[in-house]
């Protein structure tokens, strides 16, 4: 059937093909009811139904196969079945491509007032009204359908670190509980005959074995894909690494694996190395807005004085037109004076640095030289600009 939207349903099943490894990393490919996403793919958050500051078309130009939207956010505004009545979260936001939703629980956890969290679910007050609210694993799911997301989340708890082992456990446990539930609500309401796809998601904080528990249990369960939550919460990166080592060869091998909110440029190259596919981050998007841009050369601060008189593009060889066709001095003038081009400009400069990242890392796994990839791009960073 042709969705509202013009996408295909059922047409189009969730699937996902492995096409080539290298070590451990990974290049493969999701198809959706909406595309194809190449992996490793890094996501770009659209929270609100926008990434913020650009426009759909450009975003897409950059490279971009997939978006992630918020339950939390739009189930306060504007609303889901309000989005559903507008014929779903792909046309309201103008992006016929794949998108990806978070459950709404790490959200609420770190942006609503009053939280009260139990077995049933999580009730908060909102933070724009101060309406009461409730999130189950079922109403997040009857969420994520409206909206019409391809790729959910089921609910979790995610525990902040560092945590105490006891607290870890607790939460990595209620999130198995919430999966199953997940699980029967996404099935109940007919996800997998629209062809959309449901993660569950390893917790387990910092602790080996929990982590290895959660990713067994969720393994035996029937998800699409499996996400890795609960790290870069406050841990070193070593540990992040670590903890994704424990969980990588207790997960399917024919099923994308997702690193939840990360990371750096640092973060994303090394958790491809060990088997990662999917990534999200509002970091490239973030520091646009405020005038830092992500380039081959390292990251530049737009606000320093150094900028204020050069005549140089970011990159003159960049395809894209932010980094090519506007000179330093001029964006370190947007950023000093607060103008929107400003954010504009860095939000665009930097998720198509993501994607530049994320194909020379495909290529290269395809190649069979993803160390000597990460090697060379590391080096791009410390050396500058020579
Ligand atoms: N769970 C969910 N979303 C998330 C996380 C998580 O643990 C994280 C942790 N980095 C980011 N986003 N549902």
């Amino acid at each position: 059937t042709t969705g509202a939207d013009g996408g295909e349903s059922a047409a189009r099943p969730f699937s996902f093909r492995l096409l080539a490894t290298d070590g451990t990393a990974r290049r493969g490919e999701i198809t959706t009811p909406h595309g194809v996403v190449r992996t490793p793919a890094f996501m770009p958050v659209g929270t609100q139904g926008t990434v913020k500051a650009m426009f759909m078309d450009d975003v897409r130009a950059t490279g971009a196969d997939v978006v992630l939207g918020n339950t939390y956010h739009l189930m306060l505004r504007p609303g889901a079945e309000r989005v559903a009545a507008l014929g779903g979260l792909h046309r309201f936001a103008n992006w016929p491509h794949t998108i990806l939703t978070d459950s709404g629980g790490f959200q609420v956890m770190s942006l609503a007032q009053l939280r009260k969290l139990d077995e049933t679910g999580v009730t908060f007050q909102s933070h724009i009204d101060g309406r009461r609210y409730e999130l189950t694993p079922e109403r997040s799911i009857e969420i994520q359908g409206l909206l019409g997301s391809d790729i959910q989340m089921q609910l979790d708890e995610c525990v902040r670190l560092p945590a105490p082992p006891a607290e870890v456990e607790r939460g990595m446990r209620l999130s198995l509980r919430w999966a199953d539930r997940s699980r029967r609500a996404f099935e109940a309401m007919g996800g997998p005959g629209k062809g959309q796809g449901l993660y569950g998601i390893v917790q387990g904080g910092d602790v080996p074995a929990l982590r290895a528990e959660s990713a067994r249990a969720l393994a035996a369960m029937p998800f699409e894909g499996y996400s890795v939550g609960g790290l870069a919460v406050g841990e070193p990166q070593a540990v992040m690494l670590a903890m994704i080592e424990v969980v990588e060869p207790l997960l399917p091998v024919d099923k994308p694996r997702y690193l939840m909110g990360v990371g750096t440029p640092d973060d994303i190259l090394e958790s491809v190395a060990r088997g990662i596919d999917q990534f999200d981050c509002v970091m490239p998007t973030r520091a646009g807005r405020h005038g830092l841009a992500y380039t081959r050369f390292g990251k530049l601060n737009f606000r320093n004085a150094r900028h204020a008189d050069d005549p140089r593009p970011i990159d003159p060889e960049s395809s894209c037109p932010a980094a090519r066709d506007y000179s330093r001095a001029y964006l370190h003038h947007l950023v000093r004076t607060g103008e929107a081009l400003g954010a504009m400009l860095l939000t665009w400069v930097n998720v198509d640095y993501y994607q530049r990242l994320m194909q020379g890392a495909r290529d290269a796994i395809e190649a069979g030289r993803y160390a000597d990839y990460v090697a060379e791009t590391k080096d791009g960073w410390r050396r500058g600009e020579g």
